[in-house]
C-alpha cells in the first residue's frame, strides 16, 4: 500500500489514531529522553567536542518538549512504560558500552543508528501528521541531520581504529532496530506510516552515512542489511 498523502485522511480524534498515537508519542518522547541522556554521556568522553555534544544534548531536550506538545495538543497520553520497554535492549548496550569505554560502539547506536532511525521515523511521519505536529516535527528533523552528520564526521577522522569495533556493534544492534520496527508496524500504519517505507528512508540514511564514514559499497550492503528478514 501506498504512503497516505493527505492528512485529510487521517481521523486524528478516532479513538484507533488515539490508541496508536499514545505508543507512537511516547517512543519518541524516550527517544529523545534517551538521545538527551547518550550525548550527555558522550560528552564526558571526548572532551575536545565538549561543547558541541552537550549543544546537541540541549536540543534533544527540546524535541522532547516539542514532542510533548504535540501529544498533548491531541488530548493523547503517552505510554511511557511501553516506550521504556521499546528502548531497553538499545539503552542497556548503550549503558554497557559506556561503563567499557567503548566510544566508537555509543557513537554508532545513537549518532548512527538512532539519528537514522529518527530520521526515517519524522520524514516519513511528516507529510500524514496533523498541523501542529507537522511544524515541531519539521523543524527537529532538521536536527537529526546535524546529530548524524556530528557521528559520521568523528567516525570518518577515525575509521580506521573504528571499522573493527563498528562492525561488531553494528552485528549486535542492527537486528535489534528491525525487531523494534516490527513491534510498531501496526501503530505506525493507523498513523499513516507504511513500515515499507520506514525501511526504505532508514536503509538510505544509514547506508549513506556508512559510506561517508570510509566503508566500501560492498560492505554497505553487507552491513545495513544485518539482521533484516526478507
Ligand atoms: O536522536 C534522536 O532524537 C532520536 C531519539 C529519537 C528517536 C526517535 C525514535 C523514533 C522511532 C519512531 C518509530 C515510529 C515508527
Ligand atoms: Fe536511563
Ligand atoms: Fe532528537
Ligand atoms: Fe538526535
Amino acid at each position: 500500500m501506498p504512503q497516505l498523502e493527505a492528512s485529510a485522511a487521517i481521523d486524528f480524534r478516532s479513538e484507533s489514531y488515539q490508541d496508536a498515537y499514545s505508543r507512537i508519542n511516547a517512543i519518541v518522547i524516550e527517544g529523545e529522553q534517551e538521545a538527551h541522556e547518550n550525548y550527555t554521556k558522550l560528552a564526558d568522553f571526548l572532551p575536545d567536542s565538549k561543547d558541541q555534544l552537550h549543544s546537541l544534548a540541549k536540543m534533544e531536550s527540546r524535541h522532547k518538549k516539542g514532542f510533548e506538545a504535540c501529544g498533548r495538543n491531541l488530548s493523547v497520553t503517552p505510554d511511557m512504560e511501553f516506550a521504556g520497554q521499546f528502548f531497553s535492549q538499545l539503552h542497556c548496550n548503550f549503558q554497557d558500552a559506556a561503563s567499557r569505554g567503548n566510544i566508537v560502539t555509543c557513537l554508532l547506536i545513537q549518532s548512527l543508528i538512532i539519528e537514522c532511525f529518527a530520521i526515517a521515523a519524522y520524514n516519513i511521519y511528516i507529510p500524514v501528521a496533523d498541523d501542529f505536529a507537522r511544524k515541531i516535527t519539521e523543524n527537529v528533523v532538521k536536527d537529526e541531520y546535524s546529530h548524524l552528520n556530528f557521528g559520521e564526521e568523528w567516525l570518518k577522522a577515525h575509521f580506521e581504529d573504528s571499522k573493527t569495533e563498528l562492525e561488531t556493534a553494528n552485528r549486535q544492534n542492527l537486528p535489534i532496530v528491525w525487531q523494534m520496527l516490527n513491534q510498531v508496524e501496526d501503530d505506525a500504519r493507523v498513523l499513516g506510516m507504511e513500515k515499507e517505507a520506514l525501511v526504505e528512508d532508514f536503509m538510505i540514511q544509514y547506508g549513506e552515512a556508512l559510506s561517508n564514514i570510509g566503508f566500501t559499497n560492498r560492505d554497505v550492503m553487507r552491513l545495513s542489511a544485518m539482521g533484516l528478514a526478507a
